[in-house]
This record gives C-alpha cells, sequence and structure tokens, in this order.
C-alpha cells in the first residue's frame, strides 16, 4: 500500500511514520508512506496557502491553485489512487470503510486547514470526502493519520500475531472480551480460573460470553443490530432466565406490586 499525504504540515508526520505497526509495515515494505507539502506548490514570493474568504466573515479559505498543483503532483506518484479529502463533511470513518480502503494499491490523503478548502477542489479533483467523527479539529491531518493507522492494520502481515484483524472488535459486531497478563494477583484481584484452566473450548465460551457482557454494558447499540449466532442467543439467554429469577425472588420477598412503584430502601 501507498500512503501519499497533502498537508502544509508534513511535518507533523514525521513520529507518525517512526512507531510501532506503522513503522515496521514501513520497514518491511507493507506500506510506502509520503508527504507533499502543499506550500511548496504556492506560485508566490511568499508561498501563501490561505486568503480571506468572498462574502467576508472570519477565518481564512484554503486558496485553490496551490491546492491543485498539489493533488496533480499527488496523481503522479500514486496514478491509481482515490484522492480522499478530509473534511467535517465527508461520510464517517469506520471500520467498514478501513476495510473498504485496504483494497486499494494507493491512497492520496489532501488534509485541508483554516475553515475549509476554496469549493472548486469538487469533483473532478476529490475522489472520497471523509470525516472522523462530529467533532471539530484544527486540520486534516490527525483525521488522516487514524485512517491510515486503521487501514495499516487491515494489511496482512503488519500485526505480527496472524491476523488479528479479522478477529478485531466491530470486525464480527462485538466488543472485545476481557484481556488478563500476569501477574494471577494484582491488587488482590485475581485472573478468571478458566483462563488457567488450559480448556480451549471452555476459554472460548469464556471469551464469547465476556464481550457479549461488555457489549451489553458498554454498547447495546452494536448488540441491537447484530446477526446474533445460535451459541449467542443461549448466553443471552441464560443471563434474561437467571435475571427473570433474581426479580422473582425479590417480588416474592417484598410482596408483589406494580414494578416502578418499589418504596426507597
Ligand atoms: C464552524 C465551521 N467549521 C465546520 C465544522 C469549520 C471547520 C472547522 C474545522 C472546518 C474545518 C475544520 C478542520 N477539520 C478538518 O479538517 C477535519 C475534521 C474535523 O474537524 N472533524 C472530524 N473529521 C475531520 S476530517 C478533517
Amino acid at each position: 500500500m501507498k500512503f501519499v499525504v497533502l498537508t502544509i504540515f508534513p511535518e507533523m508526520f514525521a513520529s507518525f511514520w517512526e512507531y510501532g505497526i506503522i513503522r515496521k509495515a514501513i520497514e518491511t515494505e507493507k506500506i510506502l508512506a509520503s508527504t507533499l507539502n502543499i506550500r511548496d506548490f504556492a506560485e508566490d514570493r511568499h508561498q501563501v496557502t490561505d486568503d480571506r474568504p468572498y462574502g467576508g466573515g472570519s477565518g481564512m479559505v484554503m486558496k485553490p491553485e496551490p491546492l491543485a498543483a498539489a493533488i496533480r503532483a499527488a496523481e503522479q506518484k500514486a496514478p491509481s489512487a482515490p484522492k480522499i479529502l478530509l473534511t467535517p463533511q465527508g461520510r464517517g470513518f469506520n471500520q467498514k470503510i478501513a476495510h473498504e480502503l485496504a483494497a486499494f494499491e494507493e491512497l492520496v490523503f489532501v488534509c485541508g486547514r483554516y475553515e475549509g478548502v476554496d469549493d472548486r477542489i469538487d469533483h473532478d479533483l476529490i475522489d472520497d470526502e471523509i470525516s472522523i467523527g462530529d467533532y471539530v479539529l484544527t486540520g486534516g491531518e490527525l483525521a488522516a493519520m487514524v485512517i491510515i493507522d486503521a487501514v495499516t492494520r487491515q494489511i496482512p502481515g503488519t500485526l505480527g500475531g496472524e491476523d488479528a484483524a479479522e478477529k478485531d472488535s466491530f470486525a464480527d459486531g462485538l466488543l472485545e472480551h476481557a484481556h488478563y497478563t500476569r501477574p494471577h494477583v494484582f491488587e488482590g484481584k485475581a485472573v478468571p480460573d478458566i483462563l488457567l484452566s488450559g480448556h480451549h473450548e471452555k476459554i472460548d465460551n469464556w471469551r464469547l460470553e465476556s464481550a457479549l457482557m461488555r457489549t451489553l454494558m458498554k454498547r447495546a447499540d452494536l448488540l441491537q443490530k447484530k446477526d446474533l449466532g445460535a451459541k449467542e442467543i443461549r448466553i443471552l439467554k441464560k443471563w434474561s432466565r437467571r435475571i427473570e429469577d433474581i426479580l422473582k425472588s425479590y417480588h416474592r420477598a417484598h410482596g408483589e406490586r406494580r414494578e416502578g412503584t418499589e418504596k426507597k430502601s
């Protein structure tokens, strides 16, 4: 995978390329990464990339000429790449889009700054527009890093432990099960015995149950829309029966009355 990033702050990426899985992916040539400084494509003496908005108002707008020239230079470096503008108006990034982007051989990211880019940088020059969420950043650079990070770990051979990307949280619509490592007891809390049993089938079942419980507690919305399997239904029904039993014995102990009208204890 070849990534080309267009930005007025290429230095922001210098350390990004140098750590962890991204660094390893570059060293093993799974990915190839470069930046183009949009400022280098400004023709004027001061290499200006922004200007005041037509119609007035606060803030600055990214000038179209340097950006268009930079995009055309990126096309030379990565001819097959879709050109992706990072913008708050884009489609919301998620794991599905990460997977989709990982299928390309090359990707070009265009990082806007200021209040936005001149609107004439449009369909002729840009193939896709992506946002990383509904909050306001100061520019597209961090968004590009987020996407490059998520796409890189989708590339086979980038994760060391083969191929964790498939098992990832969200990939199967559930949050991850709980994880533990040594020591066996930390601050009085022991690791669940089953994980030390060596019984792989039981461990798999425990992990599924853990994943289901964490998803129910933290992200019930994910469970709502998940296509549940037979095992998962069985676990959820088991919990449902337990909760019903608890409520039944509560009602027996306190005398039957309409739910929601219990006295404060
Ligand atoms: C008040 C109007 N703002 C729109 C929400 C203008 C504006 C603010 C900040 C326009 C651009 C930006 C800079 N943000 C990005 O370039 C950006 C971004 C973001 O702010 N949030 C989530 N995803 C992204 S991708 C690029």
